[in-house]
């Protein structure tokens, strides 16, 4: 293979310049991919732009942060002890927790020698003659990497609305998704937060508790359904470990990898009785699994309205003044937008120190030195949350100036959207790759083994186009189109692109409408693997001598 024609000058200074493969992210995606590819004696870097690993957790410290997938499924099972020895405290882990398990698992498999912290990627530009990726860093290094893998994170681009007026207020302000590391006491303030999604909904009913006023600028109403969080029983922690292996196999057959019992009829085939009874069950277990109570939920507007309503009456039944309940009550579909979970949300709006503003139809119209104002009235407060959100899925990787061959950018190349072959890689960007990028289930599965999952097809991938003596890898314009035309079919047949979701793009002005995930978990495991046993069909394999390139595999699509 050809060698990488830098310069010292031009090379990393530092020892040990150049890479198997570059990472970008140490969350829950780079740390195992490090892990991963050290395993089958790999070189790699890991560049992080944090000055600690964990990715959303990491930065996500906002007042309530919690997730809302159980603990004893959000998390790592690629090691056995790994996953037998770590002690979750709670049903719904915490982000103070699940930051400790992430520096545990740093701290066990020796992660932090290849992890560069406080080094934000900038640029990675694909080197056509070497076969590699120059990787340049806010650090200023200018590393090479035969392979770059981008575990950026589906939600970790935070998006604060160009507000009138935003750098005029003289009171403090936040992000959810960038909270200072030492917390913040709103105590005595008058606080005011823009956004009612799953990070706002988390953080309400806790800041409800400190402020002296909260003002919650609602645009959207959001369905939430209660978390019913506890300590984790010792006996039941105890029950999956003694299992974890088959507890592990049956999810990853459920949809969404999730351990939700899914109820396979419709619900316009029960009785109102009986459908009442499935919603009320759910409600009562809490979270996500009340999508699971009927099959054509996100099938049919019929049948989801039978769920709106039953949890418009919870809201009526919880918030005491009617003018509130009806604002706090959607009109949209039920799990088209992510359903939040929360603990105490509905009830916080009974708080005699809560005002619930409605934004919906007179917007924000600007940020004053003393708050900010809505129909010409002033809110004043002395600090304002952001809980607007993120440009999820394609935010984080095209902020970085990624060139392929040709020098033609990521940001051009999708400029109507994101393309992917199986969320994977992207055509015209050899030895690229993407954990859980758009086109894949990523963000409508238990994050974590769709992680595992990814990483293991990339370190399996990249073993094979080294170990057959190719250069490089890149997946067919064919295949690729193929592929966004079954994603966007499938996610066609659904409610999901019927409302403004972030899903869909559709939360970030400019941004292409595209449903970005993949709606079809467990099969899409069985693509993959199916994929990889055909000699990576779909995709075209490159020898190494320039003089040679040449595409040797039939592909078939
Ligand atoms: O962000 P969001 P999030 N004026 O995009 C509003 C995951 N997560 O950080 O709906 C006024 O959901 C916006 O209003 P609208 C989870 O996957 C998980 O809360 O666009 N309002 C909306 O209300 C989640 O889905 C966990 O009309 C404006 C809010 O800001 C994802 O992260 C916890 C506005 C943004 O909501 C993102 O959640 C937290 C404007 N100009 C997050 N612009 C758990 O695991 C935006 N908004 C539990």
């Amino acid at each position: 293979m050809a060698e990488v024609k830098l310069t010292p000058m031009e090379t990393n200074q530092k020892p040990g310049g150049d890479f198997d493969v570059a990472i970008v992210g140490a969350g829950f995606a780079g740390l195992y991919m490090l892990h991963r590819l050290r395993g089958v004696g790999l070189s790699a870097r890991v560049f992080e732009a944090g000055s600690g690993v964990g990715g959303t957790w990491f930065w996500n410290r906002y007042p309530g942060a919690r997730c809302d997938v159980e603990s004893m499924e959000y998390s790592y099972q690629f090691s056995d002890e790994l996953q037998q020895e770590w002690v979750w405290t709670e049903r719904y882990a915490s982000q103070p927790e699940i930051l400790r398990y992430l520096n545990h698992v740093a701290d066990r498999f020796d992660l932090r020698r290849n992890i560069q912290l406080n080094t934000r990627v900038l640029a990675a530009t694909f080197n056509e003659t070497a076969g590699r990726w120059i990787v340049e860093t806010s650090a200023g290094d200018r590393v090479s990497a035969q392979f770059c893998v981008m575990a950026t994170g589906c939600l970790s681009s935070t998006n604060t609305p160009n507000f009138k007026g935003r750098d005029r207020f003289a009171g403090s302000s936040y992000h959810t998704g960038n909270w200072p590391h030492e917390g913040v006491d709103f105590t005595g303030e008058r606080v005011g937060i823009i956004g009612t999604g799953s990070s706002a909904i988390q953080s309400i009913p806790l800041i409800a508790q400190q402020a002296s006023h909260l003002f919650v600028f609602q645009r959207t109403p959001a369905y939430t359904i209660p978390a019913h969080n506890n300590p984790l029983d010792p006996e039941v922690q105890r029950e999956v470990k003694a299992n974890y292996a088959n507890f592990r196999a049956r999810n990853k057959l459920l949809p969404s990898g999730l351990n939700i019992r899914h109820n396979e009829v419709s619900a316009l085939a029960m009785s109102p009785q009986e459908r009442q009874r499935e919603y009320e069950e759910r409600w009562a277990h809490g979270g996500l699994p009340f999508l699971g109570a009927f099959a054509d939920l996100l099938l049919s507007k019929e049948a989801n309205d039978t769920a709106a309503e039953f949890i418009r009456e919870k809201i009526r039944e919880t918030v005491r003044d009617p003018v509130i309940a009806e604002k706090l009550s959607p009109r949209t579909v039920v799990g088209c937008k992510r359903l939040c979970v929360d603990t105490e949300y509905y009830q916080t709006f009974n708080r005699s120190n809560v005002t619930l503003v409605d934004v919906s139809s007179s917007p924000i119209e600007e940020i004053t030195k003393h708050g900010l104002t809505v129909k010409g009235k002033e809110y004043e407060l002395d600090a304002i949350v952001f809980a607007t959100g993120y440009d999820a899925m394609t935010g984080s990787l095209l902020k970085i100036d990624i060139r392929g061959k040709g020098g033609r950018s990521l940001k051009e190349t999708w400029a109507e959207g994101p393309r992917t072959y199986l969320g994977l890689a992207t055509a015209g960007f050899p030895n690229l790759f993407f954990i859980t990028g758009p086109g894949s289930p990523s963000v409508l599965t238990n994050m974590i083994p769709s992680i595992e999952q990814h990483v293991e097809w990339i370190a399996d991938c990249v073993l094979y186009v080294r170990a057959r003596g190719f250069a490089c890898i890149e997946p067919t314009l064919a295949a690729q189109d193929a592929w966004v035309s079954h994603v966007n079919e499938v996610a066609g047949a659904t409610l999901f692109p019927t409302c403004n979701s972030w899903y869909l793009g559709a939360n970030i002005p400019g941004k292409s409408r595209v449903f970005m995930p993949y709606l079809g978990f467990p099969p899409y495991v069985e693509k993959c693997d199916d994929v990889a046993a055909k000699n990576y069909e779909g995709f075209v394999l490159i020898r190494g001598n320039d003089d040679e390139r040449q595409a040797t595999l039939p592909v078939t699509n």
